[in-house]
C-alpha cells in the first residue's frame, strides 16, 4: 500500500528555485512515486548557522510504495546528482530533501530519524507543512500541527519567513 509521506525541500546556493524544481521532477520520477500537493515557497532566514544566504523551502506531500530507506536513498542520489556535497553541518547547499513524516510510522534507524527530530522548531518546515495539510497530526505525541505552530511562533515570530 503508497504511503503519505511529506518531504521538506531546501536550497541555499545558485538559482533557488530552479534546484527546487529540478528535485521535484526527479522525485516523481522514483519508483512508484507522485506527488499529491506542493507548498508555496517561502523565502527564509537562514537557521542554524545564520551567516549565509537566505534559504527557499518548500513542502510536498507525495504518495509512494518504497519503504522509508529506499525513499531515503532515493532522495540521498538526487541530492548527490544535483552536485550537492557534504560540507559542514547546516551550511550551505545546492539542494537539501528531508523526509519529514513518512505515513503514521515513528522510526528511529541510525541513519532516519521520522518524524524529522528538528522539524517540531522550524518555521521553515511548519508554515509550508501547514499549508499542505492544516489538519495534521503527528503520529509520535497525538500533537496537532496548529499548536505546535502557535508555540514556534510565540518564540521565533520575529524570524523572517515570506512566501514567494
Ligand atoms: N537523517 C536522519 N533522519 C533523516 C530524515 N528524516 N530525513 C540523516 C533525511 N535525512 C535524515 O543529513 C545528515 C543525515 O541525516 C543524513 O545522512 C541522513 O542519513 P544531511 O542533510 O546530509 O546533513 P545536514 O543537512 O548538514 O544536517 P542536518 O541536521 O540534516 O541539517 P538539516 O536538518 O537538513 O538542516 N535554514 C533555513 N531557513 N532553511 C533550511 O532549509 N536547512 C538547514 C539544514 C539549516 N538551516 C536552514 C535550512
Ligand atoms: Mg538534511
Amino acid at each position: 500500500m503508497k504511503k503519505r509521506v511529506y518531504i521538506g525541500l531546501g536550497s541555499n546556493c545558485g538559482l533557488k528555485q530552479e534546484n527546487l524544481a529540478v528535485a521535484r521532477n526527479k522525485i516523481t520520477e522514483l519508483e512508484g512515486t507522485r506527488i499529491v500537493k506542493s507548498s508555496s515557497l517561502y523565502l527564509t532566514a537562514p537557521w542554524g548557522r545564520t551567516e549565509q544566504e537566505d534559504f527557499i523551502n518548500q513542502v510536498i506531500e507525495i504518495k509512494t510504495a518504497l519503504e522509508p530507506l529506499a525513499l531515503l536513498q532515493g532522495l540521498q542520489e538526487i541530492e548527490i546528482k544535483m552536485g550537492r556535497q557534504r560540507q559542514e553541518k547546516w551550511g550551505p547547499r545546492i539542494i537539501d530533501l528531508d523526509i519529514l513524516l513518512f505515513g503514521d510510522e515513528v522510526l528511529d534507524f541510525p541513519e532516519l530519524k521520522v518524524p524529522h527530530p528538528l522539524m517540531r522548531q522550524r518555521l521553515f518546515v511548519l508554515v509550508p507543512l501547514q499549508e499542505v495539510n492544516a489538519e495534521l497530526i503527528f503520529p509520535d505525541d497525538g500533537a496537532k500541527i496548529k499548536e505546535v505552530l502557535i508555540s514556534v511562533l510565540a518564540r521565533e515570530g520575529n524570524k523572517k519567513i515570506k512566501r514567494v
